[in-house]
């Protein structure tokens, strides 16, 4: 057993009760997630610091990236494309500037190559900038991206398609724009032309036909729009949209993917898909990635959710923290679907300048729902663990009320962490009030690491500082509604950094979860430097957050922790955790970076 042996969980404590921060109470995912530009203090070094760049997260060698376009596997060789501003650190989209589509492949989805960007702004329909669209393989034999062109300073907004130049070269270098651009206008009554983009991949009908939604704003009603075509070139409108829902306006980066509950086989959707599969929608919007499951009846090709939640405040989300315009695809060569997203910076603007570098994607997740037809559950790729070295274990450790157990021997600025928490007793759970599923960040700010609870809260400090002045808190809270239990899981960034002008809020989600049979809560984190990504309940619910600790770049480095602050005792019946290597992320060959 090992008991608390000094006093740092009381000054945790103490430092946040006399924190008091201002939120966005509006809108759950609190649009405008980024830092204010300060002027630096003295105390704090400067945030051009090369520890900040993360390790082995996906970015280009510089510049500003956005989100991850047209996704796919072919030919034995991963693409990833991406929005990427060839001339800054800043968002071309502010000023309608030159968005390109950045190109990187892998064979791991881990490791990659950068080349040169794969689609530029130069035709009448795209020549204000080539925004985000999908890659679908036909027949599994042509590769195709569709994508939003920008044709004017007014953002008005059509579908472009391009194909590979030569389909023989393995990296697909080359695209080359066909001559009937733009094949979709935006030609609708009551649509917002500068709201009408972002094509999903391709999937194909009963009758043979193939389809992808837009995502867009029709009468001020968030839609997904649905057309048809036989040759993935003449696209026709169908008049009844795949779905819309007057919760939310405009749709970005939609995703609609196929999945079988209870198997985390993916299912690609340019075949046949099995009888008693679901459908998933995904929307994006102010800083949300949303879900909604239901079942694409064919006949009327609609989708039709299982359940219609009016209030967009309660509506499932892929990731609670800062992970935007995710998009999936279906692997071919692994036979599952893998999600990810963007992960934008919470520093300020004029930081990003001064990095010289702005936005990362996440660790690419396996995605599918669970046997319960609800969840969607996401893990990181299993290549991810090529990366651990230096595995330290623990088994049998008991977390009293107050202890903080310092997780040594592995490097705490780039680790993957698994930790399971299992409560001694579930009698004490406090009474889940449903109202707090409306803000559970407002809960994670009341209930926090700091607060006393039943059963929790217990988790992970990490990145803290030697006098805990420094520190993120990613832990659990369960509560007892009627006959179930209900998590709320954290990731508290309220202290994680004494440099000035940051966004830290205290993300927060709810999940339910059979304690009585269950029993053991798990928690899998990837600390990257500035990146924090957080697994709870085995996939159920996931954090990512981005952190600036000034004990980052200081020598000293941060220390990690496992701690308990609820009256019931929590056994951790396991503890692993690694150091991650570096990943070779967008170098050529030879060693050098390539200059996108
Ligand atoms: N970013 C793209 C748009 C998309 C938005 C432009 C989402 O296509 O709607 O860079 O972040």
């Amino acid at each position: 057993m090992f008991r608390l042996i000094d006093c740092r969980l009381a000054r945790l404590a103490c430092i946040f009760s006399t924190t008091i921060l201002l939120q966005s109470l509006a809108w759950p995912c609190s649009n405008g997630e980024r830092g204010f530009s300060y002027p630096q203090s003295p105390k704090v070094p400067s945030i051009v610091s090369e520890r900040y760049r993360t390790a082995y997260h996906f970015q280009p060698p510089r510049n500003w990236m956005n989100e991850i376009s047209g996704p796919m596997y072919y030919n034995g060789v991963y693409h990833e494309f991406y929005q990427y501003n060839p001339d800054g650190a800043f968002d071309p989209n502010d000023s309608l500037m030159n968005m390109v589509w950045g190109h990187s492949v892998s064979t791991d989805l881990i490791n990659w190559i950068g080349l040169e960007p794969a689609i530029k702004p130069d035709i009448p329909s795209d020549i204000c900038g080539c925004w985000t669209g999908s890659a679908t393989i036909l027949f599994g034999v042509q590769p195709v991206i569709i994508y939003t062109g920008l044709i004017d300073r007014k953002a008005n907004q059509v579908q472009n398609i391009a194909l590979p130049k030569n389909r023989s070269d393995p990296y697909l270098r080359e695209w080359a724009k066909v001559g009937s651009n733009p094949v979709i206008q935006h030609v609708i009554p009551g649509l917002n032309s500068s709201h009408f983009r972002d094509p999903t991949t391709g999937w194909i009908g009963p009758d043979g036909l193939w389809r992808i939604a837009v995502g867009a704003e029709v009468n001020g009603i968030g839609t997904a729009l649905l057309y048809k075509s036989e040759d993935f070139m003449s696209w026709t409108r169908i008049e009844r949209p795949l779905y819309s829902n007057n919760a939310l306006n405009m749709w970005e980066c939609l995703d609609f993917f196929a999945v079988v509950p209870g198997s985390n086989n993916g299912l690609d959707m340019s075949s046949e898909i099995p009888s008693g599969a679901k459908h998933v929608l995904k929307v994006s919007i102010n800083s949300c990635d949303m879900y909604i499951v239901g079942v694409y009846d064919l006949k009327r090709d609609e989708f039709v959710p299982d359940t219609v939640q009016d209030d967009n405040r309660l509506w499932t989300r892929i990731d609670y923290g800062t992970f935007y315009a995710s998009k999936s695809f279906f692997d071919s060569k692994h036979g599952r679907r893998v999600i990810w997203a963007w992960s934008n910076e919470t520093d300020s603007y004029s930081d990003d300048i001064a990095k010289g570098w702005a936005g990362i994607h996440s660790i690419p997740r396996t995605i599918w729902l669970d046997g319960d037809g609800k969840q969607l559950i996401q893990w990181p790729v299993e290549e991810i663990e090529s990366l651990r070295i230096n595995e330290i274990n623990h088994q049998g450790l008991e977390l009293k009320k107050g202890d903080l157990f310092e997780i040594k021997g592995i490097d705490t600025l780039q680790a993957d962490v698994e930790i399971d928490f299992e409560p001694t007793s579930i009698d004490d759970a406090e009474t889940f009030d449903p109202s707090w599923l409306f803000d559970p960040r407002k809960q994670c700010r009341e209930a926090d690491a700091s607060v006393h609870g039943g059963i929790g809260p217990f988790g992970l400090v990490i990145l803290a500082s030697d006098n805990m002045e420094e520190h993120t808190a990613v832990h659990f809270r369960v509560y007892k509604s009627e006959q179930k239990y209900i998590i709320l899981m954290c990731s508290d960034l309220r202290r994680s950094s004494l440099r000035p002008g940051l966004y830290t809020p205290a993300y927060g989600g709810f999940f339910e979860f059979d304690l009585e049979n269950e029993k053991r809560i798990s928690l899998r984190t990837l600390i990257d430097r500035s990146a924090v990504e957080s697994f709870g309940s085995g996939g159920r619910i996931c954090i990512t957050a981005r952190v600036y600790p000034v004990a980052l770049v200081d020598d000293d480095g941060a220390h990690m922790y496992a701690f308990n602050n609820g009256s019931t005792t929590v056994r951790v019946p396991q503890l692993r955790a690694w150091s991650m290597k570096r990943a070779q992320v967008n170098v050529m060959k030879g060693g050098s970076v390539i200059d996108a």
